[in-house]
């Protein structure tokens, strides 16, 4: 188990010192709206420990970095971007690692993004 960081951006929100827009909460995730939204839906899911990067959650709690992932599908049923039967109209997720990929805030987190078609490839 990861301690919270006090100069961690996600774990001051996670401990309530700084609150989020949340649209979904379990036991070891939250899920907020992005503060510069990309798309019309712009989620942010993130595992309420502390963990720099994705790799260094699938290293240390592959069953968390599971639950992450059906987190963030959850959050795409919740806000229309998929329904239960048909992977429609769609979403994508985002994992920025390191600076090239541009990663700004370390404390991983999955981007939802949906709502409008999402240009291939990335920039
Ligand atoms: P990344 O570049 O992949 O590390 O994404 C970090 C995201 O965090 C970025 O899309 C903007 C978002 N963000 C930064 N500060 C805040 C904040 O104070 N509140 C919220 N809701 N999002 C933030």
């Amino acid at each position: 188990m990861s301690e919270p960081r006090n100069e961690c951006l996600f774990c001051r929100m996670v401990a309530g010192e700084i609150p989020p827009d949340v649209v979904r909460e379990t036991d070891r995730t939250l899920a907020f709206r992005d503060i510069n939204p990309q798309a019309p839906t712009h989620v942010l899911v993130i595992p309420k420990e502390h963990h720099a990067t994705l790799g260094a959650l699938a290293g240390a709690d592959p069953e968390l970095t599971a639950e992450l992932v059906a987190a963030a599908h959850a959050v795409a049923v919740q806000e229309g971007l998929v329904t239960a039967d048909a992977p429609e109209p769609g979403y994508r997720v985002v994992a920025n690692t390191g600076p090239q990929a541009g990663q700004t805030v370390h404390h991983v987190h999955l981007h939802v993004l949906g709502g409008r078609g999402l240009g291939w490839p990335p920039g």
